[in-house]
């Protein structure tokens, strides 16, 4: 262990995003990652996720927003090309894709409707279901290479970087100090920020008050393309309800990635689990359903050459993030499957709650205690 002004407990894609913020702004940092570098057993990790600014919500369409100079950044800063900005289109019921044109009109960054014949001339491998609605600034972020690029960073602005170090206990010891207990010793610092994605309620359990946060095992899988030289936007089908298999949320999202396949999946439809008990096998009637879904959606993916993922949501009752501090420690979580986009806003939202105590508003707060 050693001193240090703050610790960062989790290495995933938050944490990382925190100490890089941190670091940059002159804090000496430590990033502690309780697994290896790489490793799969999070919510970060992985080829594949989706930026989009389209939100129905204004408070995530602006966080989007700032994110994107961010992402920009970051791709300066690394070297690294982490985000394709591919347009990503939503379609189907329901009044979200309103909902989405309104806040994106009024944010001044209006998307399009589009026929069905000029979505299927230029994105032939989706079938569209209702209306279409086109968005420019959607595409896919590389999430394994994201996670590394923001630990590069992170560490040449001077934050420490330890993999493989578990965090056994938080001990909170005054308003400007926190110990934090490793296997291999304690950190003493003015802050922690505590970024643990499933393992947020082991680890905070009596230091800060969370609300109910539901730990899922979720089951998308990659698909191979029927051609390769298909081109693909990034989606989200919000489908009808009624017609639905049991069980199973409105929601399916997808994107393309060269080489790997496209990626779908039903969003927050996986069975509540331990992050620490889980199978890691593919969940047979959830790729049942994904299956027939590619077969019935997806005409330009193969429904039988599936790669299954697994991986976990935090969900929050909301599915609103969880931003907040409580005395030293910081507390970034319940991402609920939509916050791999916003990272490099979270880690300066996270670095500004711990550096000056400033709250990013009461949607994300923690409930007081
Ligand atoms: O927020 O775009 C999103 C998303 C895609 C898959 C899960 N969340």
């Amino acid at each position: 262990g050693r001193d240090a002004d703050v610790v960062v407990v989790g290495g995933g894609g938050v944490g990382s995003a925190a100490a890089w913020q941190l670091a940059a702004g002159g804090a000496d940092v430590v990033l502690l990652e309780r697994f290896a570098a790489g490793h799969t057993r999070g919510a970060s990790h992985g080829a594949s996720r989706i930026f989009r600014i389209g939100y129905s919500e204004p408070a995530y369409l602006r966080l989007a927003l700032r994110a994107l100079p961010l992402w920009r950044e970051l791709e300066q800063e690394s070297g690294r090309s982490l985000l394709e900005l591919t347009g990503g289109v939503t379609h189907g019921g329901g009044e979200e894709l309103d909902l989405q044109a309104w806040a994106l009109e009024a944010a001044g960054r209006p998307g399009r409707w589009l026929s069905h014949e000029e979505a299927v001339e230029r994105w032939p491998g989706l079938r569209y279901d209702g209306r279409v609605y086109f968005h420019p600034l959607t595409g896919r972020l590389h999430a394994d290479h994201a996670v590394a690029a923001l630990q590069d960073v992170a560490a040449r602005a001077g934050a420490t970087v330890r993999h493989e170090t578990p965090v056994t206990a938080i001990e909170v010891k005054g308003a400007d100090r926190v110990d934090v207990h490793t296997v291999n010793g304690t950190y003493r610092a003015r802050r922690a920020v505590v970024a643990v994605g499933a393992w947020s309620a082991k680890l905070l359990a009596g230091i800060v008050p969370l609300p109910p946060l539901r730990v899922t095992q979720e089951q998308p899988a990659y698909f191979a393309p029927v051609r390769e030289d298909l081109p693909w936007p990034a989606f989200i089908h919000y489908r009808d309800p009624a017609g639905l298999e049991p069980g199973l949320p409105g929601a399916v999202y997808g994107l393309v990635t060269p080489g790997a396949g496209i990626k779908a999946g039903f969003h927050g439809a996986g069975e509540v689990c331990d992050p620490d008990e889980r199978d890691f096998r593919a969940e047979p009637g959830q790729l049942r359903a994904l299956r027939r879904y590619v077969r019935e959606w997806l005409p330009g993916a193969d429904p039988d050459r599936v790669d299954p993922i697994s991986c976990t949501y935090t969900t929050t009752a909301t599915e609103d993030f969880l931003l907040d501090r409580v005395g030293p420690v910081v507390v970034g979580a319940g991402f609920s499957g939509h916050g791999f986009k916003f990272l490099p806003v979270l880690g300066r939202i996270l670095a500004d709650l711990a550096v000056a105590g400033t709250r990013p508003g009461d949607r994300f707060a923690l409930p007081s205690s």
